[in-house]
């Protein structure tokens, strides 16, 4: 092939064959079967109206899509209704008050059992406290908080009044919040004295009241004491959760908000710029949350224990452990702080101990757990999960066999979910009733979600080919804008491809059609004219016994343009590594795609950067291959890991 036609798209290299069909009885019990699809494609508003019915409407809509000013969509035009009702009065006066919403497990070992009636009487608390605060309808109110039940409560009291919410990780710095919260004009800010991750009590006033020095438009900042950590507290401005919303009364009247009303702000940090404000609203956000999770997680909200293992700061959180679950009157695990405190088996003992039926994480995850090692689950029973999925990153085929057998027993379905903040909702998996899964593929669109694969022209590509992955439909979940910013917006989705939602991922279509995602496009490398994928070499690289993380990227070189560099962490078995391993890595990548997706280097590392959703920051990597001085750093999950990185190549590791 010559390099033109190779640089149309991105090049396809691995093969996988191995299937995995649910179960006949899974199969014979599950929410949907097939004919979900042909639903959908045979009317798909109609479909998407008859999923937003599943929500109590205060007035009902008129139109489903106004599509008449692309790419700013309006659903449900007309419809009224309010989200937090919908997540918890409704349930209640459905009789299910007594439901446990979330089960509460902290770091440091203290639970708490909330129930749908006490989580509404909470949250009508802190709506009555945060309507004395002065917070109107569109007011923004930024959440900065540990994964504590008062997060939740916070941001469904927003909800209720109609105060957007954006809620910032409580691992980002000051600065980050600052801007955060000056973007969104944020006038009251809702934290706690800390949190508790990695066995100790992590201050987050602190953090607060630095970025508070460049905030003069915010008037209050209510407090939630969480770890007893000292405070320094700012008369007039700063006020105690226990002092006021413990206080408050238990009643409040909700109003229902335009189905375009905003329901939420949440900020992703782009490879170059200032963070995006992706904005959602409401009744279309909240449709595609609750049917997705219904449908893809194979809810029974009566009988599931239901587990999204992620932070509330992420959008995995928004959607999958507050939205989604809580209008489908699921009973969901909280758990705060980190998998390994106060041992490796933390995530294990609560599975086993609360009965968990379904764990949605990330793949970071589970490489952790495959570099600890499988006889750590195996100390627990696991038997109660019927269900296991993965969302954030690609899911190395590898790690997939791994999560199935050692978490999953080989018995229950694995679902690899691909959306985004942008997205709002899972746009590609299998459904677990009817898909038979391949290791590492997200497989199809989901019902009322058009997708495809293009090329550089915006051409389909053919199955077997790679290239730009684009949604072709607007659907009710979708961002609507970037806040404060339309032009952006406009430029950063639509203009690459008009008419089509342009995603930034690379993706193929394999020979069967199915969907495989491979990474952003950004991280595209092109070795001698060949458009390589990062995630289909970690994935041959993960395949090695020996590996169990690798991040590659693409560094500058003389004669082929770029050349494949890979830092791997090993697994606890193979030691600390040496020229015999990175030989034997090497020609491991070779054998398994080919020569040309040969790493010219490889480095062995204890650890990889990372955000706080666990994807891997390949640019920082990049800056060490290319040994240039190493670019922002504030959306790292832990700021040491770089040096550490640095350090250890100085040292010839
Ligand atoms: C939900 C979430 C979005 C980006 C997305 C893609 C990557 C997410 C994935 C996946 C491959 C999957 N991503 N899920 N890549 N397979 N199943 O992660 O949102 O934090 O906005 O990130 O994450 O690159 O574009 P967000």
């Amino acid at each position: 092939m010559s390099t033109i036609e190779h640089a149309s798209a991105i090049e396809n290299l691995a093969h996988e064959n191995r299937r995995f069909p649910p179960s006949p009885e899974f199969a014979a019990a599950a929410n949907v079967t097939a004919d979900i699809y042909r639903e959908a494609d045979a009317d798909r508003l109609a479909f998407w109206a008859d999923k937003a019915a599943r929500l109590d409407w205060a007035e009902p809509w008129t139109q489903v899509l106004d599509w008449s000013d692309p790419p700013f969509a309006k659903w449900f035009v007309g419809g009224r209704l309010n989200v937090a009702v919908n997540c918890l009065d409704r349930h209640v006066a459905a009789g299910l008050g007594d439901r446990v919403a979330y089960h509460f497990e902290g770091e440091p070992g203290d639970t708490r059992t909330i129930t749908y009636r006490e989580l509404t009487e909470r949250v009508c608390q802190a709506a009555n406290t945060l309507t004395a605060l002065g917070v109107q309808e569109g007011d923004r109110v930024a959440i900065y908080m540990p994964m504590i039940p008062e997060t939740i409560i916070a941001m469904l009291a927003c909800a209720r009044i109609g105060a957007p919410h954006t809620v910032v990780f409580g691992g980002f710095s000051a600065e980050a919040l600052r801007t955060r919260i000056l973007d969104c004009d944020a006038r009251v800010v809702i934290t706690a004295d800390g949190g508790y991750r990695k066995g100790s009590a992590v201050a987050l006033k602190p953090a607060v009241d630095e970025a508070l020095t460049g905030c003069p438009d915010v008037r209050s900042v209510l407090m939630v004491r969480r770890t007893g950590q000292d405070v320094a507290v700012t008369e007039g401005r700063d006020l105690w959760w226990h002092e006021s919303v413990d206080r408050a009364s238990t009643s409040h009247d909700a109003q229902a908000f335009d189905a375009e009303h905003p329901l939420y702000v949440m900020y992703t940090s782009g490879t170059t710029g200032k963070p995006k404000g992706i904005l959602h609203t409401s009744g279309g956000y909240l449709t595609g949350c609750s049917f997705t999770q219904w449908e893809t997680f194979d809810l029974k909200p009566e009988t599931d224990v239901y587990w999204t293992a992620a932070d509330i700061g992420w959008v995995t959180g928004h959607s999958y452990i507050v939205y989604g679950p809580l209008s489908n009157a699921t009973t969901s695990v909280l758990y705060e702080g980190t998998p390994d405190t106060p041992h490796q088996g933390r995530w294990w003992e609560i599975v086993q101990k609360y009965g968990v039926t379904t764990l949605y994480c990330a793949p970071t995850a589970i490489r952790t757990f495959m570099k600890w090692g499988h006889q750590i689950p195996e100390g627990y029973d696991l038997s109660s999960l019927k269900l296991i999925g993965s969302v954030g990153e690609p899911i190395n085929p590898e790690a997939y066999m791994w999560y199935r057998e050692h978490i999953g027993g080989n018995r229950v379905p694995v679902i690899d979910t691909w959306w985004q903040t942008e997205t709002g909702s899972i746009m590609i998996s299998p459904l677990p009733g009817i898909t038979a899964g391949k290791p590492g593929a997200a497989m199809s669109a989901m019902p009322g979600i058009g997708v495809d694969v293009v090329d550089e022209q915006g051409e389909s590509v053919g199955n077997g080919q790679g290239g730009y992955l684009v949604l072709t439909e607007p659907w009710p979940s979708m961002l609507r804008t970037i806040w404060g910013d339309p032009e952006r917006f406009k430029e950063t989705y639509w203009s690459r491809f008009p008419g089509r939602y342009f995603a930034g991922d690379g993706a193929k279509r394999d020979e069967d059609g199915d969907l495989w995602l491979l990474g952003r496009v950004d991280d595209v490398m092109n070795v001698s004219g060949h458009r390589l994928s990062t995630t289909e070499i970690e994935s041959a690289l993960v395949s090695n016994p020996k590996v169990a993380e690798a991040a590659v990227v693409g560094v500058d070189d003389p004669v082929t343009g770029q050349a494949v560099a890979a830092f791997v962490i090993l697994r606890k078995e193979a030691g600390d590594g040496g020229d015999h391993v990175t030989r034997e890595l090497r020609e491991h990548v070779a054998k398994e795609i080919g020569k040309i997706a040969q790493p010219r280097q490889i480095m062995v590392v204890a650890e990889l950067p990372k955000t706080r959703s666990g994807k891997i920051m390949r640019r920082l990597l990049r800056d060490v291959a290319e040994n240039r001085p190493v670019g922002d750093v504030t959306t790292l999950a832990d700021s040491g890991v770089m040096d550490a990185i640095k350090t250890g190549m100085q040292s010839g590791a």
